[in-house]
């Protein structure tokens, strides 16, 4: 009898009309096959993997994009529900079955003279009842190695998937890499994602944004759970205990670094869960839970380097998982090494740029391109938490929102209770960085990170939250945080990075009670000298001023929130209303 996996991939026959199809089972030969496959195509003109040099990166190879195709495209990522309030003002919204027909007509015949690659996954430990069964279609090796890597690819997806009646369905063709060709669409009530034109991680790789965050925050609404952009992480403090932390940024705030950091204190550790998605379930003791349903890191290439982030550089080396892939770094011909801005402090002489052409250091113009990512598994890292794989997931004590303010935000504090802490959240900004649009320093609302990936109304969203509060038993502490305020020279403040374990440790004695807070009018401060300082130049006034509230700039906070809350009309939850009126009561504004 033909299994529902058999089934799906007949349709897919029929569509795409693939001259070969290729199962993957998820063993390292079939891993070393298709690298042999990818070094020996062109795809889009380009050789698809070259080797890099493995003395010194092990296992890793290098990946060229069509210059077109290197970052996702917000514009071009619908959410297809029945009606368009469900998807809200956050989501381009197209009708479901227009939406469908037009995918059709794309994928109609697409894979001629291509061969399909079926990937059966598991978003999550696959003896996890929170794990997910999902199955991709793609025409790229590129994307089917990545999604080896990021996910659990293989024979326990087949298994898991043939036991079930409902799973995940991702149809992704690269087509012919045409911008005006390009289109990802989610359809959240079939559990669907059609996503044609683009090879580029979040448009391709369709069990992350698309699937682990999109689909999953709305299954997770339905459900009773949640599906965050967060990371997840250990902190070992002296006394033996682990305390574990969520953490939520928008882009360009060092979320990756983050998870992944050396604490200042001797003592102290922190153990890595993951660096960018979160699914929080409440367990069996009312507690909350999560795990981390990916299984690499698809991460920035720039900025990584010895002193920003060791632990990465020693997980990009390592060899333990096949393989480890760069896509779009420059090269160093010295040495046939992928090399990115910050990897090191001086511009190798014999450089090709991320187009493969060679580079003049005088351009005035980035080697690599500014969002060009290394794609590695998750066990290579060296501080790989012990509770990764337990398919409970760890327990949350603490949930960490942040955002890149030069102004307005204190470096730290404590949300009073879990409402105003999702009101903190709700309310999160991140200035616009340079790379990233010219409008430098505009603020960007992005409550919870979650703007361009909750898969539906986030008005309901917020209730969602507010919601899942109310089941817990004992809610984690919810804290804000703010590495990038600047003093009046336009400086930062906070040295950062490693530094920003001063801060986590002062949250970890908030949990354990060891501290004390004086309380402000946006919530719960430190009281002075709690956060430790030891072995840092730090003026005194210099943390009053990473600490201040500065009432102007909160009357500017308040009716920017306000202008942000109007965009989603009467969805937006009482509580949230209540809190923000409260506000003003208390700033005048
Ligand atoms: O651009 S991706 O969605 O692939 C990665 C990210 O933004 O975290
Ligand atoms: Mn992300």
């Amino acid at each position: 009898m033909a299994t529902s996996l058999d089934l799906f991939i007949q349709e897919m026959r029929g569509l795409l009309t693939p001259d070969n199809v290729y199962i993957m089972n998820g063993s390292q030969e079939e891993a070393e096959e298709l690298v042999g496959i990818a070094q020996e195509s062109k795809v889009d003109g380009r050789i698809v993997l070259k080797k890099l040099n493995s003395d010194e990166y092990p296992n890793s190879y290098y990946h060229h994009s069509n210059p077109n195709d290197v970052a996702r495209t917000e514009q071009l990522t619908f959410v297809c529900t029945t009606s368009k309030e469900q998807a809200g003002p956050n989501n381009n919204w197209m009708e479901p079955k227009e939406a469908k027909e037009k995918m059709i007509e794309f994928f109609k015949g697409a894979m001629k003279g291509r061969t399909m690659y079926v990937i059966p996954f598991v978003m999550g430990t696959p003896r996890s009842e929170y794990a997910k069964n999902c199955v991709q279609v793609t025409d790229s090796v590129y994307v089917a190695l990545s999604m080896r890597i990021m996910s659990r690819v293989g024979k326990q997806a087949i298994e898991r998937i043939d036991n079930s009646s409902n799973f995940f369905r991702g149809i992704h063709s690269i087509g012919d890499v045409n911008p005006n060709k390009r289109f990802v669409m989610h359809f959240p009530e079939e559990n669907l994602v059609m996503s044609f034109g683009s090879g580029y991680g979040g448009n391709a790789l369709l069990g992350k944004k698309c699937y682990s965050l999109r689909i999953a925050s709305y299954l997770g609404y339905q459900e009773g759970w949640l599906a965050e952009h967060m990371v997840i992480m250990g902190v070992q403090s002296p006394e033996g205990g682990i305390m574990y932390f969520l953490g939520a940024f928008p882009s360009a705030c060092g979320k990756t670094n983050l998870t992944l950091l050396e604490p200042v204190f001797k003592d102290y550790k922190i153990w890595t869960l993951g660096d960018d998605i979160a699914w929080i379930n409440i367990g069996k003791d009312g507690q909350l839970y999560a795990i981390n349903p990916e299984s690499g890191f698809f991460g920035v290439a720039p900025g990584t380097g010895l002193s920003t982030n060791p632990v990465m550089m020693k997980t990009l080396k390592n060899n333990k998982f096949y393989p480890t892939l760069f896509t779009n770094t420059a090269i160093d011909n010295s040495n046939n090494t992928p090399w990115w801005e910050g990897v090191s402090n001086d511009i190798p002489s014999n450089l090709n740029d991320w187009q493969g052409r060679e580079y003049d250091k005088n351009s005035g113009k980035p080697a690599a391109h500014p969002n060009s990512r290394f794609t590695v598994s998750i066990y290579n890292c060296p501080t790989l938490s012990s509770e990764y794989d337990n398919p409970k997931g760890v327990p949350i004590s603490g949930i960490i929102f942040g955002g890149r303010r030069k102004d307005t935000i204190p470096l730290v504090y404590e949300a009073k209770d879990w409402s105003s802490g999702v009101f903190s959240a709700s309310t999160i900004g991140s200035e616009t960085t340079a790379a990233a649009s010219g409008q430098l320093g505009n603020v960007r609302r992005d409550p919870m990170a979650m703007l361009p990936f909750c898969g539906y109304n986030m008005g309901d969203y917020f209730q969602h939250w507010l919601n899942i509060g109310k089941r817990v038993k004992t809610p984690p502490k919810i804290f804000v945080v703010n590495w990038f305020r600047k003093d009046e020279n336009g400086k930062f403040m906070w040295p950062g990075f490693k530094d920003n374990s001063r801060v986590i440790k002062w949250m970890l004695n908030r949990i354990e009670g060891k501290v004390g807070v004086r309380e402000c009018e946006i919530g719960l401060f430190p009281q002075e000298n709690s956060i430790d300082l030891i072995d840092l130049d730090i003026k005194k006034e210099t943390m009053e001023k990473l600490l201040k509230i500065d009432r102007e700039d909160w009357k500017k906070e308040i009716s920017m929130i306000e202008e942000f809350y109007a965009k989603f009309g009467n969805k937006i939850p009482v509580d949230l209303i209540n809190h923000l009126s409260d506000l003003k009561k208390k700033f005048g504004g």
